[in-house]
């Protein structure tokens, strides 16, 4: 006599299930793709404070060897390259840095320059490394100019160099950042 089971055996999955599960994966993908994004986005904030220490070391050799403030132009002929191209002027010993420096360097794809003062192309009047309120870093001294930055990235980097300093972020400190042109300026050496 054929016995009809009381239960049927389930095979394969509900609607609801599969619905409840993709929406797991969805998250999960989701927390994967924000942190390796955090992490890129932190790999090019210590990209840039590294350069800056690097360039710091570098600014300082060049202006105990010459008595001068150098500049390094990425892009630029052997004499705009006062660290890495050769030198004529008396007590330059350099190169100052391995390589020149280059477009490439700058991890937000925009422009970079290393100056030899702080109001290079009228962009700043000085920086108030304290954040007292007064600049009282003005004329001659490294500054390191990129060009392309979010202000997101831009806080970043403010962040692991000027931290613990008063004032508005952009404006007191080594680090500054005008959000109209999306420039960052950096304080080297002085
Ligand atoms: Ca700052």
């Amino acid at each position: 006599m054929h016995h009809r089971p009381t239960r049927s055996v389930r095979s394969g999955f509900s609607l609801l299930e599969i619905i409840v599960a993709i929406a797991i994966l969805a998250t999960l993908v989701g927390v994967v793709a924000m942190n390796a994004g955090g992490a890129v986005e932190r790999g090019k904030t210590s990209k840039v404070s590294q350069l800056v220490d690097n360039l710091r070391t570098a600014c300082a050799a060049h202006h105990v060897d010459t008595g001068s403030y150098a500049y390094e132009y990425s892009g630029y002929a052997t004499a705009y390259r006062k660290l890495s191209g050769t030198q004529t002027n008396t007590g330059w010993r350099g190169p100052y840095i391995e390589s020149p420096l280059t477009a490439a360097q700058n991890p937000f794809g925009g422009s970079i320059h290393l100056y030899n003062t702080v109001t290079a192309n009228g962009w700043l009047t000085g920086f108030d490394c304290d954040g007292d309120g007064t600049e009282e870093v003005t004329g001659s001294a490294n500054m390191l100019w990129l060009s392309g930055v979010s202000s997101a990235a831009a806080q970043a980097i403010d962040n692991s160099i000027d931290a613990g300093i008063g004032g508005t972020w952009s404006s007191t400190g080594r680090v500054r950042y005008t959000s109209g042109n999306s420039q960052l300026y950096v304080l080297v050496y002085r």
